[in-house]
């Protein structure tokens, strides 16, 4: 999969040069180029914002070189054309958009190209997504119902987690299977060595060898913290 991000703060993403992102970009699994957005801007204090039409708080990113930097990795396509299902995914991390979830991860994961778009100050002109919308899929993607400096830290999270559901970036693919989300609800207690810890004993169904006992009482577990901590993933769909 090729990965393209673009940021006025490259350096963020230095994170994923290692543990198993960076081994799979290594391995060549993932192709990611981080491009610095000031690259596109033409004046001597490589200027990226603006104050925004109508008044307000806050700058607004400029659209020129957003428009360039998404031209030299989209390339720019005649204007007839429609966009397909095959075209890149182009990604803005904002606290407007819809929800990140798994499911999303997954279907992401399947992309060949990803394209994401790393806004800051107030937001970038909105004539930049409109723009992008005519050669790319478009989507605005939140972490959640809270607010970053940017969208930085997002596609970062965002990254790590289409990344690791990509074959060959987790070495055991049967871990990307019990995890919290994947089947809809949250993952079980794990324990390990040794059997009491601070008087503490690990439940004596894990000891007794009984697989079908074992992932009942697993699956029990998942119910109860479910209903207790996340009650709205049980009434979903
Ligand atoms: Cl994707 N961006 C920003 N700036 N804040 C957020 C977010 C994204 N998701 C949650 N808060």
């Amino acid at each position: 999969m090729r990965i393209d991000i673009v940021t006025i703060f490259p350096a963020i993403f230095d994170a994923l040069d290692i543990s198993l992102l960076g081994k799979a970009r290594q391995n060549g699994i993932i192709d990611l180029r981080v491009t610095d957005l000031r690259t596109y801007t033409h004046d001597r204090h490589r200027t990226v914002d603006d104050t925004p039409y109508g008044g307000g708080a806050g700058m607004v990113m400029k659209p020129e070189p957003w428009g360039e930097a998404l031209d030299a990795i989209l390339g720019v396509q005649d204007v007839q054309s429609a966009v397909l299902d095959g075209d890149p995914v182009v990604i803005f991390p904002s606290p407007a958009g819809e929800v990140f979830t798994q499911r999303m991860a997954r279907h992401l994961a399947e992309e060949e190209h990803l394209v994401f778009g790393c806004g800051r100050y107030e937001g970038i002109d909105q004539r930049v997504f409109d723009d992008a919308h005519s050669r790319a899929r478009v989507r605005l993607v939140s972490l959640g119902d809270y607010v970053l400096n940017g969208g930085e830290v997002a596609a970062l999270a965002m990254v790590e987690a289409i990344a690791r559901l990509i074959p060959g970036v987790v070495g055991n693919p049967q871990s990307l299977v019990e995890e919290s989300h994947e089947d809809g609800l949250l993952e079980y207690p794990s324990y390990t060595k040794p059997p009491v810890w601070r008087g503490r004993e690990v439940p004596s169904v894990l000891l007794s060898g009984n697989h079908g006992a074992i992932a009942a009482w697993r699956r029990e577990q998942q119910l109860e913290r479910t209903r207790r901590v996340r009650p709205d993933l049980l009434s979903e769909d």
